[in-house]
C-alpha cells in the first residue's frame, strides 16, 4: 500500500464550515506556520453547506444595536431549557457579526434592507437572508488561500497522541486511491460535522438516505474523539428538527419571514392546544415555556403530541402567504439549500400558492451547531471562564477553563462547530466563527507551548495502517464464504451493519418508529445490541472497494457516538427536552436533580465508559 507522511504546524480534519474558520484564523496568527485541511470529500462542496443555504442563522447585528451579546446567551439558553455553555456561547456571540461582515465581502450575497441599507433583511430576530446557493464554494475560496495544502478526498480515522498523550496528528486513507496517510501536527483542529444515518430515517426504498443533515455527515468529529478519550458533552440531546415531509425542506422562512401558520388537521395552532400541559410538565425554574421564542424541543412537542392524537396531518399553510408576487421566496428557499423540497412540489404537482403542504418531525440526528449541543467538552475563553470554574475541582481538572480557549480534554486537539458541545445556535456563521476561535487558539498554543513533537511509536502507526486496511483483507480472505449476492457467512459490510444500528436506535433509543419515547429497560436491552454490532464489526467488518473503506469506517464513528448517546440517555433520568425524546419512566423536567451537563468519556482498551454531573454556572443570568 502506498504511504504518505506529511508534517505540519496546524491540522484541521473536515474543511466544512467550522474547519474553513479555524484555517482562515490560524493563518492570521500564525503567518509562518504550515496549516494543512483534511476533507474526505472536497472542501469546494463539503459538509452541511454543500448544497447551498438560504439564510444565515445567527447574526447579532450588534453595530447597528438590533441585539446584545446577552439577549443571545439567554436565547440559546432557553431554546435548551437552560443547560448550554454560557461562557462558549457568549464568545460566539461577541464575534460571528465580524465573520458575517467577511462573507459578504467574500462575495456572499446577503440581503439588504431597501429602507435601511445598513441593515441586512432579517428572517427572524437572530437570522438574515442571503443568495446561498454558493455559500461554501465562496468560504472555501477563503479557506484555501489561507491554508498551506488541502488534501480532499482523504477520511480521517483515528486521532495520534503522542508519548505525553498529546494529541499530534491523525491517519486515514485516500478514498479513491487507497493511498494511507500518516499526518504529524503540533496542533490538531477536529471539524469533522455531526451526524446523520444513526437513526433510521424516515425515508425508505428508493429515497433511502435521504436526510436534513447530509447522508455524509457520519458523526466522525464524534467518534475520533471517543476514540482518542476526549470527554463528551451533552450526547443525551439528539436533535429532532421539524421539516416539510419528504424533501426536509427548511421551516424557519415560512414561519418568522411570511409568517406562515402551522395547524393540525383541524386548523388548529398545536402549540396554543397544548400549552398548559406543557407549561405544567416543562416550564421547569427557568420559565422556559414562557419565553419567546418557544424552544424548539418545545414547538416539536406540540406537534408530536397533536400527531399522536390522530389529528395529523401537520401543515404549514403556503397558500395563505404566498402569492404570485412573491412565490419566488417560497421557491427559491428551497433551491438554495434543500433542492430535493422543490422537487417534491413539482413530482407531487403541490402548487404552494394554492394548497398547503406537510409538516413532519424528523428522524433524530446527533449534531452540535442547530438547536441542540452534542458534542466534546471544552476550556472557555480565559476572560469569561477562568473566573467560573466551579469549586472542588475534581481529578478531571478545571471544569470550565484550562489554559486554551476550545482545547478539548486532551492536550492540543481544538473543537469548533458541531465538535464542539453546549454550544447550541451557531448555524453555518457561529460554527465558522468557533473555528476563527478555535484555529488562533491552536496558534496560541503552538507559540506558547511549541505544541505536540509528534513523537509517535512506529509500532502505533503500523498498527493502525492495519487495523484501517483489515476490512478489504478481510474481504480477500473470505470472498468465497459468499452465500449469495452481499450474504457471506463471516463478513459484515457497511450497509449491513448501518441498517442494524439504526434500527436498534430507532427502536430502543427513541426514535421515530417508537414516537420518539424510551425507558430504561429498553435502553439497556438497545445498549446489548450495540454492543453485538460493535463486536461484531471488530471481528467481520468487510469492504470490497475504498469507497466501501470509507462507509466502514464512517460506521465505526457512528457505532461509538451512538454507545454514547445511549450512554447518556442512560444516565440521564427526566425529559429534559420532550420533542426531542421523552423518558416514559421519567416524564418531567427535573431542574432540582437534572439541570447539569452529564459527561462522559470512554476507555476503548478496557471498553468502558464513565459517565458523571458537571454544575450548569450561570454567567450572563
Ligand atoms: O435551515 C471529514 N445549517 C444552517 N445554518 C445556517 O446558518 N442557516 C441555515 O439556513 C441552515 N440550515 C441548514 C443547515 C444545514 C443543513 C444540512 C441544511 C440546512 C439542509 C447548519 C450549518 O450548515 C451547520 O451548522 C454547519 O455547517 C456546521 O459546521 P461544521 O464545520 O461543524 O460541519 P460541516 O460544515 O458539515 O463540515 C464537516 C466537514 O468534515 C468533513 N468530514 N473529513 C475527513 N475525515 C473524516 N472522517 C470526515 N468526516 C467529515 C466533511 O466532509 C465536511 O467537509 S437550516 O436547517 O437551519
Ligand atoms: P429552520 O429553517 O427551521 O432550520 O430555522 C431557521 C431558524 O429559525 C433557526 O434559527 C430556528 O431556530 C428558527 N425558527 C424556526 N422556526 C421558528 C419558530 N416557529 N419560532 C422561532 N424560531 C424559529
Amino acid at each position: 500500500m502506498r504511504s504518505r507522511t506529511i508534517n505540519c504546524d496546524i491540522l484541521i480534519i473536515g474543511g466544512g464550515m467550522s474547519g474553513c474558520g479555524a484555517a482562515w484564523e490560524a493563518r492570521r496568527w500564525l503567518p509562518s506556520s504550515k496549516i494543512i485541511i483534511v476533507d474526505k470529500a472536497n472542501i469546494d462542496r463539503s459538509g452541511a453547506v454543500a448544497m447551498g443555504l438560504s439564510a444565515i442563522n445567527t447574526y447579532l447585528g450588534l453595530k447597528n444595536g438590533e441585539n446584545t451579546v446577552e439577549e443571545y446567551v439567554k436565547y440559546v439558553k432557553n431554546d435548551l431549557m437552560g443547560v448550554v455553555r454560557e461562557d462558549l456561547v457568549y464568545d460566539i456571540g461577541r464575534h460571528v457579526d465580524g465573520t458575517v461582515h467577511m462573507f459578504e465581502e467574500w462575495g456572499l450575497p446577503i440581503w439588504h434592507d431597501k429602507n435601511q441599507p445598513e441593515r441586512y433583511v432579517r428572517e427572524g430576530r437572530w437570522q438574515v437572508m442571503i443568495n446561498g446557493e454558493s455559500y461554501k464554494s465562496i468560504v472555501a475560496e477563503a479557506a484555501r488561500s489561507a491554508a498551506d495544502e488541502v488534501y480532499n478526498r482523504v477520511a480521517i480515522t483515528h486521532i495520534l497522541r503522542d508519548g505525553d498523550g498529546k494529541g499530534c496528528g491523525a491517519v486515514g486513507f485516500n478514498v479513491r486511491d487507497g493511498t494511507f496517510y500518516v499526518f504529524i501536527a503540533k496542533a490538531v483542529v477536529v471539524a469533522a460535522g455531526g451526524a446523520s444515518q444513526i437513526y433510521r430515517p424516515r425515508s425508505t426504498g428508493e429515497g433511502m438516505g435521504r436526510t436534513w443533515y447530509p447522508p455524509w455527515a457520519s458523526g466522525s468529529a464524534y467518534g475520533l474523539l471517543i476514540d482518542a478519550g476526549a470527554v463528551m458533552t451533552m450526547m443525551e440531546a439528539r436533535f429532532t428538527v421539524p421539516r416539510y415531509k419528504d424533501g426536509y425542506g427548511p421551516v424557519g422562512a415560512w414561519q418568522l419571514l411570511l409568517k406562515a401558520r402551522q395547524t393540525n388537521a383541524e386548523n388548529k395552532d398545536c402549540f396554543g392546544l397544548h400549552k398548559d400541559e406543557i407549561k405544567r410538565d416543562f416550564n421547569g425554574m427557568g420559565g422556559y415555556a414562557d419565553a419567546i421564542p418557544t424552544p424548539t424541543n418545545l414547538r416539536v412537542y406540540a406537534v408530536l403530541s397533536e400527531m399522536k392524537l390522530g389529528h395529523g396531518p401537520i401543515y404549514m399553510h403556503t397558500e395563505e402567504v404566498l402569492t404570485e408576487k412573491n412565490e419566488e421566496v417560497g421557491w427559491e428557499d428551497f433551491l438554495d439549500m434543500t433542492i430535493s423540497q422543490a422537487l417534491v412540489w413539482a413530482a407531487q404537482n403541490i402548487d404552494p400558492t394554492k394548497m398547503p403542504s406537510e409538516i413532519l418531525p424528523s428522524e433524530p440526528y446527533v449534531m452540535g451547531s442547530h438547536a441542540t449541543e452534542n458534542g466534546a467538552w471544552a476550556s472557555g475563553p480565559e476572560d469569561i471562564s477562568k473566573d467560573h470554574n466551579p469549586r472542588g475541582e475534581n481529578d478531571r481538572g478545571k471544569l470550565y477553563f484550562w489554559g486554551y480557549n476550545r482545547m478539548s480534554t486532551i492536550d492540543g486537539v481544538f473543537l469548533c462547530g458541531d465538535a464542539c458541545g453546549a454550544t447550541a445556535h451557531k448555524f453555518s456563521s457561529g460554527s465558522f466563527t468557533e473555528g476563527r476561535i478555535a484555529g488562533k487558539s491552536a496558534a496560541r498554543y503552538i507559540q506558547d507551548t511549541g505544541g505536540s513533537k509528534g513523537s509517535v511509536d512506529k509500532s502505533t502507526i503500523e498498527d493502525l495502517h492495519d487495523l484501517i486496511y483489515s476490512p478489504i483483507n478481510r474481504y480477500e480472505k473470505f470472498r468465497d464464504t459468499v452465500t449469495g449476492g452481499d450474504v457471506y457467512s463471516s463478513l459484515l459490510f457497511w450497509k449491513q451493519g448501518i441498517v442494524r444500528l439504526q434500527k436498534i436506535m430507532d427502536e430502543y433509543a427513541a426514535g421515530w418508529g417508537s414516537f420518539y419515547e424510551t425507558n430504561e429497560g429498553l435502553l439497556n436491552t438497545g445498549y446489548r445490541l450495540i454492543l453485538y454490532l460493535a463486536d461484531d464489526f471488530e471481528k467481520y467488518s468487510a469492504a470490497k472497494s475504498y469507497h466501501e473503506l470509507l462507509r466502514i469506517w464512517e460506521l465505526y464513528h457512528r457505532i461509538l457516538t451512538a454507545e454514547s448517546v445511549m450512554q447518556h440517555m442512560m444516565f440521564r433520568k427526566e425529559s429534559r427536552w420532550p420533542g426531542y425524546y421523552l423518558r416514559s419512566d421519567y416524564p418531567k423536567l427535573d431542574d432540582q436533580n437534572w439541570k447539569v451537563y452529564v459527561n462522559s468519556r470512554y476507555n476503548k482498551h478496557e471498553k468502558r465508559w464513565e459517565v458523571w454531573k458537571v454544575p450548569v454556572l450561570e454567567i450572563v443570568g
